[in-house]
């Protein structure tokens, strides 16, 4: 993974233009060091080579992007500034370059009389217009059944009491929350907790058949919403199951939760290592904290999925956001960055 990309400093130009630090993950490398698997005594290198294998194909295309940022011809002024001051709001190199590139600001940028003003208007239009922002319950037709999965403690089960509360309670849907996490106690007792503040009834299963006959159970419900365990990167085998049942109901609409206060590269990662639950949408909690908004931006323009909420604080329910252009944009905090650097332009 990048564990930092920057431009590099004055006195470091002469070794290139950035500086950028890999580092390898330890779920990675540590079977390694076991050798066999403790409880059957088989050797664990399917394990190693299969994440070896992820490991280099995640460094060929990082060094592509790298490659395709060093190489690139020096751009005008104007847009030389815009592209530092997005580095500077917490977009990826890669992403920032990319917004440059497309978002036609280019051959403006080399007429001298065009404002900075002007080039992140320019940015701004083409992000709005290239990012879909749907939660699925904008319209009358609420989806009846909502899941939310995604790596642990990312704000899955806070976001799910907030759609509870805003969109089952406050809306007066009939509501029911599911958990299928049997293995952690105290994440099944939050939700309770959360269902007993709220008045919604909460069951706890222990297998995607457990889900299967209580959303029959509870079909007659407005809103059922799902609550799944975080799986780590070392799990992906303990959620196979569910992920392959998820992925098979089409009727449920299943959000990957994102702690957007993340670094973008573990981000997509995430995404990546997610996809089998066939997620719909991406929901990004932690806005409130520094830097979320360009993480959530930049990965959804990577991953070409709709943000559907954010989550902007610890309150139930006033701390969540429908996702939209303009309030993520207003967090960006660009604005300041662009004002800061006007007096160089
Ligand atoms: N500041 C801030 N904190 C949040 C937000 N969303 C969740 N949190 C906090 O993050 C912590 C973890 O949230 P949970 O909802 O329990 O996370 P989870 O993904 O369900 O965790 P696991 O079930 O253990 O995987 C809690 O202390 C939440 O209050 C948010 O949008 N902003
Ligand atoms: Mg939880």
């Amino acid at each position: 993974m990048i564990l930092d990309a920057r431009p590099a400093k004055p006195e470091a130009r002469y070794l290139g233009k950035y500086e950028v630090v890999f580092g390898m993950a330890p779920s990675a490398a540590e079977p390694a060091t076991r050798g066999q698997d403790a409880a059957t005594g088989v050797e664990a290198r399917p394990v190693i080579d299969a994440d070896a294998r992820a490991l280099r194909q995640e460094l060929a295309r990082l060094s592509q992007r790298v490659e395709r940022l060093a190489l690139r011809k020096p751009w005008p002024p104007p847009a030389e500034a815009a592209f530092h001051q997005l580095l500077d709001c917490g977009f990826p190199p890669a992403t920032a370059a990319e917004l440059i590139e497309q978002c036609g600001v280019l051959e403006a940028a080399s007429q001298a009389a065009v404002s900075a003003e002007w080039l992140w208007q320019s940015i701004e239009l083409w992000l709005a217009s290239n990012l879909t922002f749907d939660s699925g319950f904008r319209s009358d037709q609420a989806p009846r059944a909502v899941a939310v999965v995604g790596p642990p403690g990312s704000g899955k089960t806070a976001l799910l009491t907030k759609i509870a509360a805003r969109y089952g309670l406050l809306a007066r849907r009939r509501t029911h929350l599911l958990s299928i996490d049997v293995q952690r106690l105290a994440a099944a007792e939050q939700l309770r907790v959360a269902g007993s503040v709220l008045g919604v009834g909460v069951e706890v299963v222990e297998t995607p058949a457990g889900l299967e006959h209580a959303l029959l159970d509870h079909r007659a419900k407005g809103l059922v919403l799902i609550d799944t365990p975080g799986f780590s990167g070392r799990e992906a085998e303990d959620s196979e199951d569910l992920a392959g049942w998820l992925a098979s109901r089409l009727d449920i609409e299943v959000h990957l939760v994102l702690d957007a206060a993340v670094r973008p590269a573990l981000l997509e990662q995430t995404v990546r290592r997610f996809a089998r639950f066939r997620p719909s949408r991406l929901a990004f909690t932690r806005i409130d904290e520094t830097g979320g908004a360009a993480a959530a931006l930049s990965l959804a323009l990577q991953c070409r999925m709709p943000i559907s909420f954010l989550g902007t604080g610890q309150r139930m329910p006033e701390d969540l956001e429908l996702a939209s252009a303009e309030a993520l944009l207003s967090r960006l905090g660009h604005r300041d960055v662009a004002s800061a650097a006007a007096g160089q332009w």
